[in-house]
């Protein structure tokens, strides 16, 4: 989702000037581009006098590419430090466990926005109700991308990834639009006729089917 919403404010908002980034970055795309490298990110923790020697520690396995079996399994690994069981509850299959990764390096992301944090700001990137306006954020999220870009560069990705990948993009692409300006700047090419929309709304946002239109032997309480 990170990827998709950095993509849509660069498109769109890349070029604003930005007055007070405090390492002299003066444009929105290089706002976005956050923490490069393990080195920006190593002056970053120490400019805060975060866990230097932490972070270091789990640079091993992050920076070992090949260690992970998928891409789902290091994005996992960089996020968070809680893994799925699969134990079951017989009684209530709904209920899910989770045991913690204490890998050296596991959930580095959240990490990350813990040592980062400030309570006395008004834009605390440990608050997702408003770290989005906080530079830092991107500064994490920049280090992120970039660790995710290497491992694009050694891991092929199958053809389920591929497809995961592709349509994972593709949802949270739209959902940014939602959330932009977009419908004011773009305009769509492909909107579907205002006869087209008339003829299928009364179907669409009916809960009540037209019984002669369901395939035979359809059952619902109003057709049978
Ligand atoms: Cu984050």
């Amino acid at each position: 989702m990170h990827r998709a919403m950095i993509q849509h404010l660069d498109n769109r908002w890349g070029t604003e000037a930005v007055a007070n980034n405090p390492d002299g970055r003066d444009t929105f795309t290089e706002v976005l581009e956050g923490y490069r490298t393990d080195d920006e990110m190593i002056a970053g923790l120490e400019a805060v006098g975060g866990d230097v020697a932490k972070f270091r520690a789990g640079l091993a396995k992050i920076n070992d590419f090949s260690s992970f079996a998928s891409e789902d399994e290091f994005g996992n690994f960089l996020q968070t430090t809680l893994r799925l069981t699969g134990e079951v509850d017989p009684n209530d299959s709904a209920i899910r466990f989770y045991s913690r990764d204490m890998t050296p390096g596991a959930g580095f992301h959240n990490w990350l926005h813990g040592q980062f944090m400030d309570s006395s700001s008004p834009i605390d990137v440990g608050n997702p109700q408003t770290n989005l306006s906080n530079i830092m954020f991107w500064r994490i999220h920049g280090w992120i991308e970039a660790k995710w870009t290497q491992f694009e560069r050694s891991h092929v990705r199958t053809p389920q990834e591929t497809y995961t990948y592709e349509e994972l993009m593709e949802k949270f692409h739209l959902h940014m639009q939602l959330h932009s300006d977009f419908s004011e700047t773009q305009h769509a090419v492909n909107r579907p006729s205002k006869a087209l929309a008339e003829a299928v709304s009364p179907i669409l946002f009916s809960n009540e089917p037209d019984c002669s239109k369901l395939a035979p032997g359809t059952r619902t309480d109003n057709c049978e």
